[in-house]
């Protein structure tokens, strides 16, 4: 009984509220506005992909970009040593237009040291790490005041920080037997870890060899595994020493020709320009698994060479040094961005003195 009058009640509501929405006077809509025009102001893409404005700086008359693709470079500014004019040798940090947003002068007394291996890092707290080479390695502040040096009439080519403070550095302006070809440096200027190549090479067939120096060492830098990689410009491969100094592998023997600058990249390829008698100076990335070479990019305009420097960049384009102009390129090839020195054409001999060395982008893109 309560089942069948709950059911008539709710019956009985149910027609109610239909018969009073059925008998509701229809209601006029209201007019509504029209839709305001879209406006200009789009949506900014995520923060992680945007870069920053670019900063401005100083153009410069002798320095100049004549290429700039900005949506294909790894955008940011360039820190690189400016030899070209030896009366005025300099290091500059440059925007992807090319002006100047800070500048080191090298002091007077200094301005015979800035060849060959004029190496220039920067470091992260902002500071600059430079060599100059037969006089010695030089921190300074971004206000130009020296913070750290060490002066040996042996350095060259190549000084890095270590994370944990030291300075390695390569010993290689024309090293004899006698010399050690690496050293570690603490920040008191203690030699903390130091490797002879004597101790593995004082033999046929690399005993006599001399070339501004007997192994010339031109780079050297501390692998991840605390290994140390050395680039033996004269014997003309790259060797993996492990902390006691022993050569634990030795990396392109039978390829490399008077290499510069190798690096190990996060890949376990390995990137470095080969600078070849009888053909163009080139940026090689070879795979170390095969040690053959997987991409290479040709640097073939005479007055650009010698070709020092190759960088591989985050979004996998290639900075590469070449004397007369530092160059971005992509993995197909293509030149997106080209810095290089205005109405400059060296005479013979001359860009391995007043040529780029080496570059380095400071990324601005996360
Ligand atoms: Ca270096
Ligand atoms: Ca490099």
């Amino acid at each position: 009984m309560k089942t069948i009058s709950l059911l008539l009640g709710l019956t009985l509501c149910f027609v109610m509220v239909a018969a009073c929405i059925s008998t509701a006077p229809p209601v006029t809509p209201k007019e509504t506005p029209a839709p305001a025009p879209p406006t200009e102001v789009k949506t900014p893409p995520p923060k992680a992909e945007a870069p920053p404005p670019m900063l401005r700086g100083t153009p410069d008359p002798e320095i100049q970009v004549s290429v700039y693709q900005a949506d294909f470079v790894w955008a940011g500014t360039t820190l690189l040593a400016d030899n070209h004019n030896l009366e005025r040798p300099r290091i500059i940090e440059v925007n992807m237009l090319g002006e100047i947003l800070w500048q080191y002068l090298v002091p007077p007394s200094l301005k015979q040291f800035t060849n060959p291996g004029f190496d220039v890092e920067p470091l992260p707290d902002s500071n600059v790490l430079f060599v100059l080479p037969r006089n010695g390695i030089y921190e300074v502040n971004r206000k130009g005041e020296v913070v750290w040096s060490y002066q040996n009439s042996k350095v060259s080519h190549d000084a890095d920080r270590l994370p944990n403070g030291n300075t390695l550095v390569a010993f290689g302006a024309m090293d004899q037997a006698a010399d050690a070809q690496v050293k570690e440096i603490n920040p008191d200027g203690r030699i903390v870890w130091e490797w002879y190549a004597r101790d593995h090479f004082y033999k046929p067939p690399y005993k006599d060899i001399f070339d501004e120096g007997w192994t010339h060492t031109n780079a050297v830098s501390r692998l991840p595994n605390g290994n140390t990689l050395i680039s033996l410009r004269n014997f003309n491969f790259v060797i993996e020493v492990d902390p006691e100094g022993e050569v634990v592998r030795t990396i392109g023997e039978g390829l490399f020709s008077s290499q510069h600058d190798p690096e190990i990249l996060p890949n376990g390829n390995m990137i470095v320009v080969l600078q070849y008698r009888d053909r163009p100076h080139r940026a090689v990335e070879i795979d170390l698994k095969t040690g053959q070479p997987i991409w290479e990019f040709a640097i073939s305009e005479r007055n650009n060479t010698p070709v020092r420097d190759a960088n591989r960049l985050p979004n996998g384009n290639t900075l590469i040094t070449g004397a007369t102009s530092i160059m971005e390129v992509t993995l197909k090839g293509d030149v997106v961005w080209g810095l290089g020195l205005k109405d400059l054409i060296f005479e013979r001999g001359e860009a391995q003195t007043r040529g780029f060395y080496k570059a380095e982008r400071i990324g601005t893109q996360k």
